[in-house]
């Protein structure tokens, strides 16, 4: 059968939903699961198609990352295992809203006429899931799509998003690249970075957000306690994913997680997201129900001491020329960002909001720290600076010690789990406890808020998202709100996950941060088209 009849043949079970109208977001696609089986069998000939292309496995996630339990998704992921490459993204929304079979049949054969691609297969194409119950079927619908090319997929089952990307990249590199791989490579790699230091001696509690990450760190954890490291899990799937628990609900709120209640002030616990690509620390405060965080940003600054604690131990001034930089978006707290500025020595990017832009930001460095301060990160090492550690590896324990950190702190993109491990080792190796940590800077209050509008794209920012362009007049009023407020900082930018305009601001105090924030909230609904009552 030619290849547009196969299309139009194995399409049938996929209608594109009446009126569903999916976007390739920030990371994606996202909606309720009833509604992706289309959008599924597309990525999955979409990511066939890329695999043809680049003559190399590709992969598929499905996930709704944090979203509650009903909505599902997708990630996309490259041969190198980050994320679909930008210029691929249109080719995603083309595919995924052909309204019929004949359009769609249509729409993948110009794709693969402009990309010069010769189909069918072969080739290879994983395809993984996180816990929620849509997965499966989500997951043998991309597997239709795949097969419509004449690739196969491989179902990787139940993974964390990062292990996926991480599988992806490793088998392409033709390294082993199964689950019990990746557990060993990280428990080997740590174990490295903690040799002769004194194990911190609590436990640390994990609350895993009812999600995938549960299953995994508890496959993890056995290879872990022998190098000092206890881990207790919590939310692992007794209770509704990301209900009341996990990184975002914690960084939204800063309340306690559920089944946290009993934890001791102080202690070390952290959380993951619903696909365990998000990592917060933090720790019950006195009195009950509210935690202390340590966000992305906090992350951020104790992997650039680590990195640069390592560096400057390279022999024979190895260290001198090595560009070291932290890449942060408009979110980053305003003590992180002067911190960094004023004692770490590092330069300091702002990107948009999206991990796509500051990942591709950390590749400009020879090691690239990125962090959002909602959790998501992680720190590139180039190819040339890893190989320059491999030789200097045999003389040099700081060497030795990079190329492990490179081996615990996903490469191919930000992973809660190989976070944690970053983060444990870092305190470990300074002797450190929460306390240090949380002493090398106090946050700035600060306040977010949503503002309803008619059409979110109608705001058009600059600057990294600092500054808006569009409408006319909505920047100079709230550089008018922001003046005169005491470190007062304020922007705002269209979600791109979720049909409202964000405004973000800091201040001094809470109620400064309160009282700013509620200012622009009122400017961006009058001067924006703000859907029903101002706020
Ligand atoms: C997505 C992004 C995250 C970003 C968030 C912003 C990835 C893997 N995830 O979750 O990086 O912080 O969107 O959401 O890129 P917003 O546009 O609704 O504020
Ligand atoms: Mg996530």
């Amino acid at each position: 059968m030619a290849l547009p009849e196969a299309v139009l043949a194995a399409s049938r079970p996929y209608p594109l939903p009446a009126g569903f109208r999916p976007s390739y977001g920030t990371a994606g696609f996202r909606a309720v699961a009833d509604l992706l089986h289309s959008t599924m069998f597309r990525c999955g000939i979409l990511m066939a198609a890329r695999a043809l292309k680049t003559r190399q496995i590709t992969g598929i996630c499905i996930t709704a990352s944090h979203n509650p339990a009903p909505d599902n998704g997708v990630k996309l992921v490259e041969p190198s295992g980050e994320m679909l490459c930008q210029e691929w993204e249109a080719y995603a929304n083309e595919l995924a809203n052909a309204g019929s079979d004949a359009e769609l049949a249509a729409a993948v054969e110009g794709l693969l006429g402009r990309e010069g691609i010769a189909a069918p297969g072969p080739g290879t194409v994983l395809i993984a899931h996180d816990t929620r119950p849509s997965g499966p079927g989500l997951a043998a619908a991309a597997a239709a799509g795949v097969r419509c090319l004449g690739l196969e997929p491989e179902m990787c089952g139940l993974l964390t998003t990062p292990q996926l990307h991480w599988m992806v990249m490793r088998r392409n590199r033709g390294k082993a690249a199964g689950e019990a791989d990746y557990y060993a490579a990280l428990a080997g790699a740590y174990a490295q970075l903690v040799a002769g230091t004194q194990p911190l001696g609590q436990t640390l509690y994990v609350d895993c957000a009812n999600g995938v990450g549960a299953p995994k760190l508890a496959a993890l954890a056995g290879q872990l306690a022998p190098a000092g490291l206890t881990l207790e899990l919590r939310n692992t799937g007794d209770g509704v994913l990301n209900g009341g628990c996990g990184s975002d609900f914690l960084q939204k709120d800063r309340q306690l997680p559920s089944q946290f209640e009993g934890v001791a002030p102080g202690t070390r616990c952290c959380a993951v997201d619903g696909d365990a690509d998000r990592l917060m620390y933090f720790t019950p405060l006195e009195g009950g129900g509210k935690a202390l965080l340590f966000d992305g940003d906090r992350i951020a600054v104790l992997a650039a001491m680590l990195v640069k604690d390592l560096i400057s131990a390279l022999p024979g001034g190895a260290g001198a020329d090595v560009r070291v930089g932290i890449i942060q978006t408009a979110y980053a707290n305003g003590a992180a960002s002067d911190y960094i500025r004023d004692n770490l020595g590092c330069g300091v990017e702002v990107t948009p909001t999206g991990v796509k832009y500051l990942h591709e930001a950390a590749h400009r460095y020879d090691v690239g720290v990125y962090f959002e301060a909602n959790g998501h990160g992680t720190v590139l090492f180039s190819k040339a600076f890893l190989a320059q550690m491999q030789q200097l590896a045999g003389e040099s324990k700081a060497a030795a010690d990079l190329l492990a950190l490179s081996v615990v702190i996903n490469q191919a993109v930000g992973d809660a789990i190989s976070g944690i491990l970053m983060v444990e080792a870092a305190l470990r190796r300074r002797g450190w406890g929460l306390p240090q940590w949380a002493a090398l800077y106090t946050d700035l209050p600060s306040r977010q808020l949503k503002v309803k509008v008619a059409d979110r794209a109608a705001i058009v920012t600059t600057d990294a998202e600092t500054r808006v362009a569009e409408p006319r007049g909505l920047q100079a009023a709230i550089d008018a709100a922001v003046a005169g407020v005491p470190r007062g900082r304020s922007f705002v930018r269209p979600s791109g996950t979720e049909d409202v305009v964000r405004v973000y601001a800091e201040a001094e105090s809470q109620e400064a941060a309160d009282a700013l924030a509620d200012a622009v909230a009122r400017l961006v609904h009058a001067k924006a088209g703000g859907v029903g009552p101002a706020p």
